[in-house]
């Protein structure tokens, strides 16, 4: 195993953003009588705003010009709450891995869906820690496929083979392994089950427990199995 990158999402990883993204949609359905529960939220995590209000909307009719009218009140909720967001807002055990990193030599690349994920990492104060970034204006077809994660490799200057991805959602995690990439999973078994390594989250987290774990995983993969 030799990996020379880690590609991190954004959204719930990071920082808590996806909490923001729920309530967003959350005020967005009520002021429309349309019934949206946190548990519903579940199924839009980490794919891009028009899939989130075609779930939402879960096949009511409605015209393109909506369709747009919806996004963007969507968006502007979003906006309004990220605006508070400070350097105190990246998730325990971010920094340190971040430096850690850094120290080691691994190339760091953010792939997130979001359109407004640039303004996001410059807000949290670590867009001089990244080398590269891929964000919803970069691709066309977001996660689950495997683009934003093709293209953040392509960025870093490495094969699939040699970066892994950190991911809280269902759709990243699968867009990852469709990359080709290893794939660390934050949070839920129900959520992040596909990933080669799960962790509750990343805090006391450091790279040698990130490698020995997926050292570990590979050699499951490859070990022969006895069937009964
Ligand atoms: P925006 P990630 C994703 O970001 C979010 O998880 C998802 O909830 C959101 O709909 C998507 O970005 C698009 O975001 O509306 O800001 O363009 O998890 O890939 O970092
Ligand atoms: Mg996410």
């Amino acid at each position: 195993m030799d990996i020379r990158g880690v590609i991190f999402d954004l959204d719930g990883v990071l920082t808590d953003t996806a909490e923001y993204h729920y309530r967003a949609w959350q005020r967005l359905a009520d002021e429309e009588g349309i019934p949206f529960t946190r548990e519903d939220n579940e199924a839009l995590r980490g794919i891009s705003r028009r899939e989130s209000l075609e779930l939402l909307l879960r096949g009511r009719p409605v015209t393109e010009e909506q369709v747009q009218a919806l996004m963007e009140r969507k968006n502007q909720y979003y906006r309004q709450m990220i605006k508070q967001i400070t350097p105190a807002d990246l998730l325990p055990g971010v920094a340190d891995l971040l430096k850690e990193l850094k120290t080691s030599g691994i190339k760091v690349a953010i792939a997130s869906a979001s359109k407004n994920a640039r303004d996001v990492i410059e807000q949290l104060g670590i867009a001089g820690q990244v080398d590269a970034i891929s964000d919803g204006y970069s691709v066309t077809q977001t996660k689950p496929a495997p683009n934003l994660f093709l293209h953040a490799a392509q960025q870093l200057g490495l094969p699939p083979s040699q970066c892994l991805v950190v991911e809280d959602a269902t759709s990243g995690v699968e867009a990852a392994k469709t990359a080709g990439m290893w794939v660390v999973g934050l949070g839920p078994v129900t959520r992040v089950g596909r990933a080669d390594v799960i962790f509750p989250s990343l805090i006391g987290l450091q790279w040698q427990n990130i490698l020995e774990a997926l050292e570990h995983r590979r050699s499951e993969y490859f070990s022969p199995t006895t069937e009964n």
